[in-house]
């Protein structure tokens, strides 16, 4: 088991042990000397990402067949060969194209920096190459070079402009990476490809397009460490003040990317990012209507700002280059939001104060913003670890001061005075003297009764025994990348998982484990530990682990506590017995009985 756990923990990027603090837990990339020209993207917190090319044409349908996940997978899933899928060329004519309403919508969202695809897998330039043929300007009838025109258009409102290039996936070239129904994978050159094709098209684009901020790698492959370092030492020499990001691959690059739509649960140091899709998709599809609404990108963007990251929100205009309807409505609706609330967000650092069930924190000398973004019952917002002097605390918006009260290291914020206006993220700001405490990561988790549901995530879980902690990653159609932190390996009543709680409030709470099981894991008998106080519980079967298709959860309620004194708690769930893995546990939930 050690050696195939020594592999999954390879392959997500991360060793689990006790002894880890919880943000090395989360971040092994190499933060090694920062790039000198770093400082912009820290600052920045948001970006646009946006995946253009033949495959939105196609919009997620081939040979009259609908295909679902990412769309600008659709030539790999749907098989398509080069013959065939080099055709949708001769039809591709985005006439709708606007580099100035892309540029003036990227302003308008608020975002500081935009990313656009410049080649993706399916081996087709969104650009005048000299390399190809299978590009924009000779192989359509559109003929012209939009990425010249969006690149000005991005930069002259003052928005850093990048490209994203997938050096190794080619599905166009015999030798590029992973076209395996066209061309045999095992007889490929791949140096040749570079040598031929990815280095030559890079030189094109960090040549011929003015200042990149980022050039956004995808999916390496087929280089060693030594070969990648020498492929950023000849790139950089022609844009060096361009960040290259970690997909650059061997733990190289300027900035940690996450996994897609993953955000890490603990603050971590240094420059990095969440990329995330609009909808489900990051190519235009028809039939993905998933958009996260306005509150929700909002939302997002405060939680990874929170823990001292970027969110790059992705958006996949259609063939015609048009952006889609909801991406255009809910970006400005979030610029609009940015205008008012900016400041708690842009050129923020991490919060020290970890979530809480209102919401999360962002930094900056001398002022905590609180992010609220679920509003206590009673209007009380409770700031526990706050060990500062408060000078004073208000609203972002109108600057009205707000009274507050020190409990010991608890202050405590009074919103009744603060218009609710329906926002999805109400921002506080604490002034305060003295220096900026550092992050505890060892407080305890807050649950509340002036929340509905108090969430406990299963990445602040201590284990035991050989229970982990680890970020599962699973597609629920195609490439369509979701992330969930779950404590994993509990199979004996030596492997557990140990919560840390500080119950604000007396009453009772329902406690209700959130969790996966396997039919395996099924019908077996667990404890729920409080305090020492067991309640014992028997798991309900939702789905199998399977990277490739949804995990289900099911919200299992297993207890009422009542809580005489508030105070802290620790809440530990275990196996009662030994047998198969008892659950992937998600979260224990504590909900207030009314
Ligand atoms: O395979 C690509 C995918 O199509 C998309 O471009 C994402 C964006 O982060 N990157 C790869 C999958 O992680």
């Amino acid at each position: 088991m050690k050696s195939i756990f020594l592999v999954i923990a390879f392959s997500t990027g991360f060793l689990v042990s006790k002894a880890q603090g919880m943000e090395e837990m989360w971040d092994k990339s190499a933060s090694g000397k920062e790039h000198p020209n770093i400082q912009w993207f820290k600052d920045a917190k948001f970006g646009m990402f946006i995946h253009w090319g033949l495959y939105s044409k196609l919009a997620g349908v081939w040979s009259g067949k609908n295909y679902y996940g990412s769309g600008e997978w659709i030539m790999n899933q749907a098989r398509i060969p080069v013959k065939d899928y080099q055709k949708i060329a001769a039809s591709f004519n985005p006439v709708k194209f606007n580099a100035g309403e892309w540029a003036q919508l990227a302003k308008d969202a608020g975002v500081k920096y935009m990313v656009i695809t410049a080649k993706h897998h399916e081996g087709f330039s969104m650009f005048d190459s000299k390399v190809t043929d299978f590009d924009i300007v000779d192989a359509t009838p559109y003929k012209k070079d939009p990425m010249k025109a969006l690149s000005e258009a991005t930069r002259s409102l003052g928005i850093q402009f990048g490209f994203y290039y997938s050096q190794f996936q080619d599905w166009y070239e015999p030798n590029g990476g992973k076209n395996t129904w066209d061309f045999d994978e095992s007889k490929k050159d791949y140096q040749l490809y570079y040598q031929k094709k990815a280095i030559p098209q890079l030189k094109e684009l960090l040549t011929n397009y003015g200042p990149l901020g980022i050039v956004w790698f995808d999916t390496p492959g087929g280089m060693s460490k030594e070969q990648t370092q020498q492929f950023i030492n000849e790139l950089r020499q022609l844009q060096p003040n361009s960040l290259f990001s970690s997909r650059v691959g061997q733990g190289l690059g300027d900035y940690k990317d996450f996994g897609d739509s993953e955000v890490p649960p603990v603050p971590i140091k240094g420059a990095w990012e969440s990329v995330y899709t609009h909808n489900d998709s990051w190519g235009y599809i028809t039939h993905d209507m998933n958009f996260k609404s306005t509150a929700e990108i909002i939302r997002l963007l405060a939680n990874v700002a929170s823990k001292g990251g970027n969110l790059m929100l992705n958006v996949g205009p259609d063939g015609e280059g048009e952006i889609p309807y909801y991406s255009v409505k809910y970006l400005r609706e979030t610029g609009a939001w940015l205008q008012k609330n900016g400041e708690s967000i842009y050129a923020t650092t991490a919060g020290f104060v970890p979530e809480q069930p209102w919401g999360f924190t962002t930094s900056k000398p001398g002022k905590l913003f609180l992010h609220v973004v679920n509003r206590p019952a009673y209007d009380l917002v409770l700031v526990p670890g706050f060990k500062n002097n408060v000078l004073k605390v208000y609203a972002l918006t109108d600057k009205k001061n707000l009274s507050f009260e020190k409990k010991g290291t608890d202050l405590l914020v009074q919103m009744k005075g603060v218009k609710n206006e329906q926002s999805p993220n109400t921002v506080l700001v604490v002034e305060y003297s003295g220096t900026e405490p550092a992050y505890n990561e060892t407080a305890p988790v807050t649950i509340a009764a002036a929340f509905e549901t108090n969430y406990i995530n299963a990445a602040f879980a201590k284990t035991s025994g050989a229970a982990k902690i680890q970020p599962l990653t699973y597609s629920h159609y195609y490439g369509d990348w979701k992330h969930t932190t779950c404590v994993t390996d509990m199979q004996n009543p030596a492997d557990g998982a140990t919560f840390s709680v500080r119950i604000i409030d007396q009453g009772d709470y329902k406690l209700i484990l959130e969790y996966a099981c396997s039919e395996s894991g099924s019908r077996q008998e667990g404890i729920l530990e409080v305090n020492g106080q067991p309640f014992l519980f028997r798991t309900l079967r939702t789905s199998e682990f399977d990277r490739k298709a949804p995990l289900l959860f099911i919200k299992h309620p297993v207890a009422i506590l009542h809580v005489e004194k508030p105070g802290i708690y620790t809440l530990t769930v275990k196996p009662a017995k030994t047998g198969a893995e008892l659950m992937k546990l998600k979260s224990i939930i504590a909900e207030p009985v009314q």
